[in-house]
């Protein structure tokens, strides 16, 4: 069977960006980079397959000229004639990836279309009346095979437990429940990170010439911010991978020098992460590591962070949130704004370089903007990051607010875009939080 995994582009959408003043727009954050893991490591569960992963964001950041998405996608369907087509989709890119199964339906309606990741899996009947055969919630690997499967049998879908499938009578879930997997532990997939070859020239941040994939250690998050869709897509529940197969994974990629772990946070089973670093040591591993860190664990923990530091970390992006205690209680973020600072004292003494991330809420006033670029001005890191406190659909914060959202545009679900009513002006909010950017210690260079 020919498969066609695509990864859809990244949406465009960026008011704080368009509305900042020109003097901080070159520091205000673009894009990300990196492989899209999820749809590798489905790739790598049919891979006795014709499998092709298809990288749109990598695409346009190699040809910015390539032609629009519907045009792009049609120039595969020619050259591939897959049999099924299978998207991975976050909030932001839900659009795009409805415009991808519109025009393989246009192409050629005997296509299997497939929708899965964080958004089906959060939000699965927002694909209801849209041309999507089945929808995969969950890390859903063993699920797609099994798919594949029914798909080459011509069999019943609805004998797979917990899919939504498309038919006359709308999206409908198949009963059951779906096997355990654990796709951290004993089902670990590795992500076959052939197919990326065409645009591995293009995973390259913070000016770094080097290439940098992504590697998780762990899925999920044992906290339970409000505003977060990490916990909610997980469960709540926190799985961690075995030091050996990050061992095996980590000697497999030489072509990546710098390695950045995608986990929600990378320390948080404190043993796992000593032991690990100590098994990159023995094996003489040389990469440069980019982790989230939060500022508590820090603070508790300076000996790891000094471990880890002699061990090729390099780059933390440590989640700061708010200056205020009051408003870091409201998102059940467990870490007081006070080590915040210290947390940037102990990294910066290590030598590694501190990402901190605020996020601001649409109901600041000109009075909070100015303690905020106070405190962030006390507290100044290498880079901080400011973006808008975002109710992702599936997460507590989208469920205490929902009736304050004034627009449903998902494009804008990104953390660029205020979409729910803003106290100041809806232009001067995102050019304040525009400015905020040009706090930080002197270099926009990440
Ligand atoms: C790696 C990563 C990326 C990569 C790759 C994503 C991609 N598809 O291109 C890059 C760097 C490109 C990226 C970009 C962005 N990201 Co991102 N990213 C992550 C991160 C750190 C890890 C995800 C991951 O790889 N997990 C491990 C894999 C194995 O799990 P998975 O992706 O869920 O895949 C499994 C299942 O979901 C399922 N599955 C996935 N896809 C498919 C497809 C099919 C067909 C099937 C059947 C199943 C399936 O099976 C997989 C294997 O089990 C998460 C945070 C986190 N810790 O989870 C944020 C996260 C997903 N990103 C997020 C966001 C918002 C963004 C950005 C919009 C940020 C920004 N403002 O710029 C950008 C989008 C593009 C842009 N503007 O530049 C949010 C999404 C929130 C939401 N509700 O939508 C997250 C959760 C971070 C957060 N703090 O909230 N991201
Ligand atoms: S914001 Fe960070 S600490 Fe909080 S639940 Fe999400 S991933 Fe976990």
């Amino acid at each position: 069977m020919k498969i066609l995994l695509i990864n859809p582009p990244r949406s465009p959408e960026n008011n704080i960006l368009k509305f900042a003043p020109s003097e901080a727009k070159r520091f205000i954050h673009k894009k990300l980079i990196g492989p899209p893991l999820g749809l590798l490591t489905i790739a790598s569960a049919v891979k006795d397959q014709e499998v092709t992963v298809f990288d749109c964001k990598g695409e346009y950041d190699l040809h910015p000229e390539t032609p629009s998405l519907k045009i792009l996608i049609k120039s595969l369907l020619e050259k591939y004639h897959p049999d099924l087509v299978g998207v991975t989709v976050i909030t932001s890119e839900f659009d795009f990836a409805i415009d991808i199964f519109q025009t393989v339906k246009e192409f050629n309606p005997d296509i299997f279309t497939v929708a899965g990741g964080l958004h089906a899996t959060l939000c699965p009947m927002d694909f209801a009346g849209h041309p999507v055969d089945v929808v995969i919630p969950g890390q859903g690997s063993h699920i797609f095979r099994e798919v594949v499967r029914k798909s080459e049998e011509h069999g019943d879908f609805a004998t797979i437990p917990g899919i939504y499938l498309n038919g006359p009578d709308g999206l409908i879930k198949t009963k059951g429940t779906p096997a355990v997997w654990d796709s951290a532990g004993e089902n670990f997939l590795m992500p076959d990170r052939s197919h990326l070859k065409r645009w591995i020239d293009t995973y390259k941040v913070g000016g770094n010439p080097d290439p940098s994939t992504y590697i998780f250690t762990s899925l999920g998050c044992p906290y339970k911010c409000t505003f977060c869709s990490i916990w909610t897509q997980f469960k709540g529940r926190y799985y961690q991978r075995t030091i050996e197969s990050l061992i095996l994974e980590l000697k497999s990629i030489d072509e990546y020098p710098v390695v950045r772990f995608s986990d929600a946070n990378t320390v948080v089973d404190e043993q796992f992460i000593l032991d690990l670093f100590t098994r990159i040591e023995e094996e003489r591993i040389h990469k440069t590591f980019v982790m989230d860190i939060r500022a508590d664990v820090a603070v508790r923990r300076p000996d790891i962070i000094h471990k880890l530091a002699k061990g090729g970390l390099k780059v933390v992006i440590c989640g700061f949130e708010s200056f205020r205690d009051e408003e870091l209680k409201r998102y059940h973020k467990e870490s007081p704004a006070s080590d915040n600072q210290e947390a940037v004292r102990i990294f910066e003494q290590n030598g590694i370089m501190v990402r901190g991330n605020y996020v601001i809420p649409t109901n600041y006033d000109l009075d909070d903007f100015k303690a905020l670029a106070e405190y962030s001005d006390r507290n100044r890191v290498v880079y901080a990051g400011y973006t808008v406190l975002t109710p992702m659909p599936g997460t507590i914060y989208y469920n205490q607010v929902k009736d304050q959202i004034v627009d449903t545009c998902y494009r804008k679900y990104n953390f660029f875009n205020a979409v729910t009513k803003t106290k100041l002006p809806y232009n001067e909010f995102h050019a304040r939080v525009g400015s905020l950017w040009l706090i930080k210690k002197g270099t926009d260079v990440i």
